[in-house]
């Protein structure tokens, strides 16, 4: 296992810059618990949004990243940055392009020693990631496993993402995955709705992410930290 600046995530909330949160529902997902805030969303993310979502957060003690899908929105004064690379997709574009295109514009101003890459494996069909980047989500537990190795092993990614936003997954793939990666860290995000899918995902990968929750159902978002804990045996933070 890695010992980056993420390692100790077990539990993270993601919040939309494009979707509205009210202060009191942000205070309680910023003070439920949780290790870390990540922001970041599949459309609609703005400069503005983003800086205006990143000051709240920053009210509060805890680490706050950006997950960066579009150049514009790469907003200074995170604590931490994530830049996805989608491994399911035949379009170049979203493995190395768009990337590419944003280091040449922005590449002296990276901090590298908090920004890491996330291999995606986008699994819903459904989802808007999926539709946007052309993701094949129709993976094997051997594709899966073969793409786990290209990103943990090959291309020495710091985290394998497996992404089913708005459903959730298939739990042995995803503890199947984990199994298969060896320095790699492993989310997994999609449908937690509640502490007992919470637990199961936390008991298949080593980091959780909760998102629509928040926003359909704050007081089942907020049970899914401490089922997080429990099935991580009672420290938040551990690995
Ligand atoms: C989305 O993986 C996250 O990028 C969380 O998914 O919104 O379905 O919780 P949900």
């Amino acid at each position: 296992m890695n010992e980056a600046w993420f390692s100790g995530w077990r539990h993270v909330f993601k919040l939309d810059p494009d979707r509205h949160i009210s202060d009191e529902a942000l205070e309680a997902v910023c003070t439920s618990g949780t290790d870390a805030i990540i922001i970041g969303g599949s459309s609609g993310v703005t400069f503005e949004n983003t800086v205006d979502l990143m000051a709240r957060v920053r009210r509060y003690a805890l680490d706050c990243a950006l997950e960066v899908s579009t150049a514009e929105g790469a907003v200074p004064g995170f604590d931490g940055y994530f830049v996805p690379l989608v491994l399911n997709t035949g379009e170049a574009e979203w493995i190395n392009g768009r990337q590419t295109e944003g280091l040449k514009e922005y590449g002296s101003f990276v901090p590298w020693e908090t920004t890491a890459a996330q291999g995606y494996l986008i699994l819903n069909a459904e989802a808007t990631a999926a539709k946007l980047t052309g993701a094949r989500t129709q993976l094997t537990e051997a594709d899966v496993v073969a793409h786990v190795q290209m990103a943990d092993r090959l291309m020495r990614l710091p985290v394998v993402y497996l992404e089913y936003s708005g459903r959730f997954g298939d739990m042995q793939l995803v503890k199947r995955a984990k199994a298969a990666a060896v320095q790699a860290r492993v989310f997994y995000g999609g449908g937690i709705d509640g502490a007992d899918k919470a637990r199961q995902a936390a008991e298949s990968a080593h980091t959780v992410v909760v998102g629509n929750a928040i926003y359909s159902d704050l007081e089942a978002a907020l049970s899914t930290v401490a089922a997080v804990r429990e099935a991580a045996g009672g420290t938040i933070g551990s690995k």
